[in-house]
């Protein structure tokens, strides 16, 4: 047994908690009474179910289409659902499901909104907003930012109030938001929520995951995606007696590892009275920036074969189609039409694909995740008990997990950590590599750009994520310490009063923030005010998805100019910032 893991387990052990039991009854409870709107698309269609229109799809060998969509207004939202049903009409392509990305302010109790940097997409304020967004017979289903967030209370009830089959996003438990702090009432307000999904059992309304936004997002494993999907059917499904499945997909590119995750948990898994998979993903991480059109040939191929995988393992997973505008911000409606298009043209070529294809060294690799991912998770259940957590109450779990770095999760409960920490992945995970690929090639072009080998020798440097994107983070950390500097890493989801605090609290100026969901403006705003207000000189950098929607506008504009205007040094190019470090005191 991992003993460090053990003990790093042990000291997050929660105290004074409600028993999970009483809060999920408490969930139940309010579930009851709440009456669900029977959606368009069940009433135009005629099914009783949601799922019963998947499982129609999988007899027929059909394909589940839906899209992620979340618009700057709600009213703009609204007008695209309708021109989604007049595309269905006008191409006679099935795109029956919109998963809707609102704001992440949603997460946030109203209070906590103001103070709170105003990332992209809208905001819902009434029940209404929910139940009638529905303004075409498309089915809607309400999953990011809802069940697992601080506001999971007001956001789950609405949105079973709107009849949504799938109410998520558990692995988004652990994402930290703007300002808030009591995770205690968090966790409780969580499990409550799974609570009322779970009085919904009947009419099989189910919780709905993301694996790519949870733990295996900062994985360097493949393993981890089984390992992880099987700890969170264990508490959702075994301990809390509530429908789960999970989607996947963002981060994973090669294709066979793609499709052997989530054939690997389906197998595990699904049962015929639940389905474990609800939706693949297009990927995010492979993407150009220079030729977006070309972004059409490689989901195009993505595609297709993501449709062959579900012809031949019957799974019932949609494909969510991912917009080929993904690298340089949140997509427009037409878009996500296009790519949808793209790939119904692409699945009528798959049946004459079917019959050349072996699929053995798929089967093989499906097997070899199935027997790692149960061994994961054996040791992850391990590992909890040795810690002394109670493997049986589902609050305690999430409340440890919850006060758990989420970059320490894989190295904590993974069976084949070597003993000096690392690990050597038989698959690794797409971002994972790239992450140290990246690294060393800008590592390389900044010396031959002329920096000299340990330049920011007696550096001290802050780096934070001021979201949940820790990619470029990491990146930013490893290059500038491979160029000498001493780096304090500040994490994820850091706020700027943390990020001033931790500089103050380590005497350094030097603050790199590495920010990606469209508040770097907001967010360089409050930090100079706040720095200004300490009366301390700081030397604060800034690099990412430096976007905003402005006042007016409906897509965000790249703001780089204005937020350097300010005083911070905005750039991508690391060079640049590395000088800056090397020649200011
Ligand atoms: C991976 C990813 C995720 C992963 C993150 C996993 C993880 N552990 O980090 C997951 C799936 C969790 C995720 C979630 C979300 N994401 Co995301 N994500 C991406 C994606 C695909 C890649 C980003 C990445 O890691 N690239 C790899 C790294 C190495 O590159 P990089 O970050 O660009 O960093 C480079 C440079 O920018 C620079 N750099 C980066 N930081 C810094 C800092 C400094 C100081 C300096 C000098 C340089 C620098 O150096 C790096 C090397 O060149 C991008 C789209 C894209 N292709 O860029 C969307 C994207 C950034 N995400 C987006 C959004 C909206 C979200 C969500 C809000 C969606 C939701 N669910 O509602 C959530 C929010 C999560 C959160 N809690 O904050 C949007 C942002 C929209 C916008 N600003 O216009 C994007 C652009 C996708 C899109 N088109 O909609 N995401």
């Amino acid at each position: 047994m991992n003993r460090e893991a053990v003990n790093y387990v042990r000291a997050l052990k929660p105290s004074g908690m409600p028993s999970g039991e009483s809060v999920l009854e408490e969930g139940r409870e309010i579930g009851r009474k709440i009456k669900m709107k029977r959606s368009l698309f069940l009433e135009k269609n005629g099914y009783d179910t949601y799922e019963d229109y998947v499982r129609e799809n999988i007899r027929k060998g059909k394909i589940t289409w839906e899209i992620f969509m979340g618009l700057a207004t709600l009213e703009e939202q609204k007008e695209a659902i309708k021109a989604a049903y007049e595309f269905n009409q006008r191409t006679g392509i099935n795109l029956d499901t919109i998963e809707i990305i609102a704001s992440q302010l949603m997460a946030l109790p109203r209070e906590y909104r103001e103070k709170a940097a105003k990332p992209t997409s809208f905001v819902m304020n009434e029940t209404e907003d929910w139940v009638n967004m529905q303004t075409a017979p498309i089915e809607l289903i309400f999953a990011d930012h809802h069940l697992a967030s601080p506001n999971a209370l007001e956001t789950t009830i609405n949105a079973v109030k709107a009849g949504s089959p799938r109410v998520g996003l558990v692995s988004q438990f652990f994402w930290g938001q703007p300002g808030f702090t009591d995770h205690r009432q968090h966790m409780i307000d969580f499990v409550k929520s799974i609570g009322i999904v779970s009085s919904k059992w009947d009419d099989h309304i189910s919780v709905d995951s993301y694996m790519d936004d949870g733990f295996p997002g900062y994985a360097m494993d493949c393993v981890t995606y089984v390992g992880y999907a099987l700890l969170e059917h264990y508490i959702i499904h075994d301990l809390c007696n509530t429908r789960y499945q999970t989607g996947l997909g963002g981060l994973l590119k090669e294709q066979k590892s793609r499709a052997a995750i989530p054939v690997a948990i389906h197998q595990l898994l699904s049962t015929e009275e639940q389905r474990a998979i609800s939706y693949m993903n297009g990927s995010t991480v492979t993407q150009w920036e220079h030729d977006i059109t070309a972004n059409y040939g490689s989901s195009g191929e993505e595609i297709m074969f993501d449709c062959l995988v579900e012809r031949k393992y019957k799974m019932g997973m949609a494909l969510n189609t991912i917009a080929i505008t993904e690298r340089i911000a949140v997509p427009t409606a037409q878009a996500l039409f296009d790519i949808c298009s793209v790939g119904a043209r692409a699945f009528e070529g798959a049946k004459y694909w079917e019959d050349m294809i072996d699929w053995s060294s798929m089967d093989e690799l499906v097997d070899y995740l199935k027997t790692e991912g149960r061994l994961f998770f054996e040791n992850t259940m391990n590992v909890l008990d040795e810690a002394g957590i109670n493997i049986k109450d589902p609050l305690e779990i999430f409340m440890t997990l919850k006060k758990m770095n989420p970059n320490r999760f894989e190295r904590t409960f993974h069976h084949r950590m070597n003993e000096n920490g690392t690990l050597n992945p038989k698959y690794p995970t797409v971002l994972g590599r790239q992450t140290v690929d990246l690294r060393e090639e800008i590592v390389a072009d900044v010396k031959k750009r002329g920096v000299e080998e340990n330049a920011l020798k007696g550096k001290k440097v802050a780096v934070v994520s001021g979201d949940g994107h820790t990619y470029g983070l990491a990146v930013v950390d490893a290059v500038l310490s491979a160029m000498g500097a001493d780096v304090i890493n500040g994490g994820v989801d850091v706020d700027p009063p943390t990020a001033l605090d931790l500089a103050d609290e380590e005497g350094i100026k030097y603050i790199g923030i590495s920010i990606h969901n469209g508040q770097g403006l907001d967010y360089a705003r409050q930090i100079l005010e706040l720095a200004e207000r300490r009366n301390r000189k700081y030397h604060i950098f800034m690099g990412g998805k430096l976007n905003a929607i402005l006042p007016g506008d409906s897509v965000p504009t790249d703001v780089t100019d204005k937020i350097n205007e300010l005083g911070i040094t905005a750039t991508e190019d690391l060079y640049e910032q590395i000088c800056m470090i090397r020649d200011t005191e």
